[in-house]
């Protein structure tokens, strides 16, 4: 065992904290609340390696902090946008993240939101739980067939194509891609999919849009005022990716004047805070972040996080370095 001494922001899952028990000096989150700026500050001061979370906000102030002892950020997830990554480069801090392992778990909760938002599923259940379900109608609660339609997905990487797939395999739908990787003709093919140029013209054709790019000051807002209007009526918006893709206010305007039909969020602009006007809105499906929610899937990332980790502890190349 070594002596690195390794911190968690957060509580990992059990068999992932186990494992890196036997590789280190392991300090642990007890209480499992995020840290506040301080103790993040101090963790960075006490420690060789942070495995970070979404939850923590690792910006420049934090990363420059004085007698910083930490040389790795290992953080848990794919998404690094909690992270400055300049900063970190900058304090001689390298970052890995957990590519791969959450692909499958995240296009399923993107589908999961496709299909609540237009079968109305949420609004139903709510219903019935409420004690006013009159039984069945031929006329009740008719949401939106999902078979057949045309998905527009911004961002087509892994998750992207694994929603695609899903999509295309599954529901027999039309897809549509805006995306700065382009696939080979080959896949093209396969998934039926269409790469566009334009946003707003691929979203003139969308009955769903699906959100898969990486959150960074080029995807801030790709959906706002102007693209949203360009959405047909009918038209579902489902975000699995970061709420800074989507301008929340803009977004809950549109549904809430019928601009567009419905949304399925999982990631919110100020997570846990989500815009107020969104919270009473029936055509809306709102989850709590739970994209990579499974079991075997956090078990997974936590894993690759350890590898990261025990490549650094051993000296070897990190597997999945982004900084
Ligand atoms: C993670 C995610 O659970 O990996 C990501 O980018 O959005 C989530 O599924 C979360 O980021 C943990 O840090």
């Amino acid at each position: 065992m070594s002596s690195m001494r390794v911190r968690l922001t957060r509580r990992w899952p059990e068999v992932v904290e186990d494992r890196l028990r036997g590789l280190c000096d392991l300090a642990i989150n007890a209480d499992d609340r995020p840290l506040t700026r301080d103790q993040l500050i101090a963790a960075l001061q006490e420690n060789d390696v942070l495995g970070a979370t979404v939850t923590d906000r690792l910006d420049t102030a934090v990363l420059s902090a004085p007698n910083r002892r930490c040389r790795l950020i290992a953080s848990f997830g794919v998404g690094y946008n909690h992270i400055d990554t300049e900063a970190a480069r900058a304090a001689g801090i390298a970052v890995t993240n957990t590519p791969g392992v959450l692909t499958d778990a995240t296009a399923d909760i993107a589908i999961t939101l496709m299909l609540m938002a237009a079968r109305r599923a949420g609004e139903g259940e709510r219903l019935l739980r409420a004690g006013q379900w009159p039984g069945w109608s031929p006329n009740s609660l008719l949401g939106t067939q999902v078979t057949g339609k045309t998905l527009g997905i911004i961002g087509m990487g892994r998750i992207g194509q694994a929603t695609a797939r899903r999509a295309a395999f599954g529901f027999g739908m039309k897809i549509f891609y805006f995306s700065r990787t382009r696939l080979d003709l080959l896949e093209e093919s396969v998934l039926g999919a269409t790469h566009v140029k334009d946003l707003k013209a691929m979203l003139g054709h969308c009955d769903f849009v699906s959100m898969h790019c990486p959150a960074s000051p080029a995807t801030r807002h790709l959906l706002n005022a102007e693209t949203l209007a360009a959405l047909p009526p009918h038209a579902f918006v489902i975000n699995t990716a970061r709420g800074d893709v989507i301008d929340e206010a803009a977004l809950a305007e549109a549904l809430a004047s019928g601009r567009i039909a419905g949304a399925g969020l999982d990631v919110y602009e100020r997570e846990p805070i989500v815009h107020e006007a969104l919270l009473p809105m029936e055509n809306v499906v709102l989850l709590p972040h739970l994209g990579s929610g499974s079991q075997e899937t956090r078990e997974a990332m936590g894993h690759c996080a350890v590898d990261n980790i025990e490549a650094f502890i051993k000296g070897t190349v990190l597997p999945n370095r982004v900084v």
